[in-house]
């Protein structure tokens, strides 16, 4: 397919050719994997799709772009949930693919970090810091797919943030290109450093709209030497809060995965992927996946967890429990937890709502909020699931079944977000706690997040990207 494309433009793609080769500046065939988002919900069009191999090739492109007036957005592994790392439908914008950019550039052992390119998967992040003997803790159902850069983009949270913190927790440095082509080599491994004002946190969560970010260095953990995994049946929201709390006390920083699921997202499971066998779910409202990984004995280790385990029985938090014998048997458990989503998938398109609350105010939450729903909307079904550990729930909203998903979400999308949203506002919680805003959330963050906040918010997207080109239209109209 051939393109009229204006002189300006013609321009900037010879120099775009120039810059990177022919061979990384792709105009025609088949971009689909670059131009639609995860979930299929948008197919945007790119002006070009660029592959730079390197920091120096960013930044010849991003300048190139600003002379030219034409808007980037940076791309990972395109796994986002939020609409934010495609083109819009314009075809005008470039698409800047960081996946060549994938090498891990150092490890420091004794500094316990490693410094790795934005491109590099996660899983293969994590590998390389198991091979060095070490732990990098970050862990999302996406991982075999998603990228440093784009969990330092977007903040990613997953399954270990209750033990280790989010993405932004466990970095120490970038390197980023700057909206006017320039690159901030602040990729250090240290751990103190209070020389001004903390430029990092500010790319961190930041979407691409303030930087691209082509390099990162991590923080390393020792790896644990035992992990303990169980599945458990609780009675209600609040007695799976209860059991939270019991596996603080006792616990404390072994702590390392609390997720709970609902019956319905289980459900999902258990109909498209009936292989998994997931345990427990027909009998009981919610279960919940609970995991203690340690660095002393697995005997000693083991006693305390069953400990827990009993008294949870004791209190009637738990009704019943599995707990892993083996390594394989607790990936399993972990698979079907990781395998909502793509369940979802599988069933059809629904509204998300990555939500964060207070912990002790979700099962309220949840109360009032399920009985408004099945009150507004006849036969709805709600995928309730997520890191109870954390406060974040993933409260998905899934048509009636049997009608058709994509008109329930032209017709009630907007309203259903109005009910969630504003029930999560009443408790204090955040409309995104962990996937982000993207161009899905843009419209619907006024309503929601401090006005002082976001016009803040957008001063400082106008002094670092004066002409709006980076990621235009996402976190800040
Ligand atoms: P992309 O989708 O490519 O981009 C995401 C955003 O970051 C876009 O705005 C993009 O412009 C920007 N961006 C990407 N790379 C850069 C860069 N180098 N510099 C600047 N900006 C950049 N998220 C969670 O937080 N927790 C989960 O548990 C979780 N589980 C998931 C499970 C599944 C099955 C799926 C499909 C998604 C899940 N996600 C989860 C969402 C998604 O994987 C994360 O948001 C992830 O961090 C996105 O990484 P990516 O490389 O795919 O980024
Ligand atoms: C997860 O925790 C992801 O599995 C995806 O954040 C959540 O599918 C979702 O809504
Ligand atoms: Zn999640």
């Amino acid at each position: 397919m051939s393109h009229t494309v204006a002189p300006a433009t013609q321009d900037l793609l010879v120099a775009l050719r120039l810059a990177l080769g022919d061979a990384h500046v792709l105009t025609d065939g088949d971009l689909s994997s670059y131009e639609q988002d995860w979930r299929k919900r948008v197919r945007g069009k790119a002006l070009a799709v660029v592959r730079p191999g390197n920091t120096q090739e960013v930044a010849a492109v991003v300048k190139a772009c600003a002379k030219a007036g034409v808007s980037v957005v940076p791309q990972g592994g395109n796994t986002g949930l939020v609409v934010g790392s495609i083109p819009d439908t314009s075809g005008t914008q470039v698409l800047l693919s960081l996946q060549r950019m994938n090498a891990v550039r150092a490890i420091d052992a004794d500094n316990l970090t490693l410094t790795v390119e934005a491109g590099c998967v996660l899983q293969n992040v994590q590998h390389a810091a198991e091979q060095a003997g070490f732990l990098f803790p970050l862990s999302l159902g996406s991982e075999g797919s998603c990228t440093i850069g784009g969990n330092l983009a977007t903040n990613a949270g997953g399954t270990q943030v209750v033990r280790y913190g989010n993405t932004r927790e466990l970095c120490l440095g970038l390197e980023v290109v700057t909206a006017q082509g320039e690159v901030m080599h602040t990729l250090s491994g240290l751990r103190k450093d209070n020389t001004g004002y903390d430029l990092r946190n500010l790319m961190i969560g930041s979407e691409g709209t303030l930087g691209i970010i082509t390099a990162a260095t991590m923080k390393l953990y020792p790896l644990p030497a035992v992990s303990l995994t169980a599945w458990a049946a609780v009675p209600s929201v609040e007695h799976a809060v209860k059991l939270l709390g019991l596996a603080h006390q006792h616990l404390g920083a072994g702590l390392t995965g609390f997720e709970m699921m609902g019956q319905f997202a289980l459900s999902l499971v258990d109909k498209h992927y009936p292989q998994l066998r997931v345990p427990l779910w027909q009998d009981t409202p919610y279960c919940v996946l609970l995991e203690n990984s340690d660095t002393e004995s697995e005997a000693h280790a083991r006693s305390r967890f069953e400990h827990l385990l009993e008294l949870a029985f004791e209190d009637g938090c738990v009704t019943d429990a599995v707990v892993a014998e083996s390594l394989s048997q607790a990936r399993n458990l972990w698979h079907i937890r990781e395998s909502i989503t793509l369940a979802q998938a599988e069933e059809g398109l629904n509204i998300k709502h990555d939500i964060s609350l207070p912990v002790s105010a979700i099962p309220a939450f949840v109360a009032s909020t399920d009985a408004l729903l099945t009150r507004e909307i006849e036969g709805v079904r709600i995928v309730n699931f997520g890191h109870l550990g954390d406060g974040n729930l993933h409260y998905n909203v899934q048509a009636p079944e049997g009608s058709d998903n994509q008109l329930f979400l032209q017709t009630q999308e907007d309203r259903v977000n109005t009910l969630v949203y504003d029930a999560v506002k009443a408790l204090g919680g955040s409309i995104s706690a962990e996937h982000g805003v993207g161009s899905l959330k843009v419209d619907t963050l006024p309503d929601y997040k401090d006005p002082v906040a976001l016009a803040l918010m957008r001063h400082v997207k106008r002094a670092l990207d004066p002409q709006g080109l980076l990621n235009p239209g996402r976190v800040v109209r």
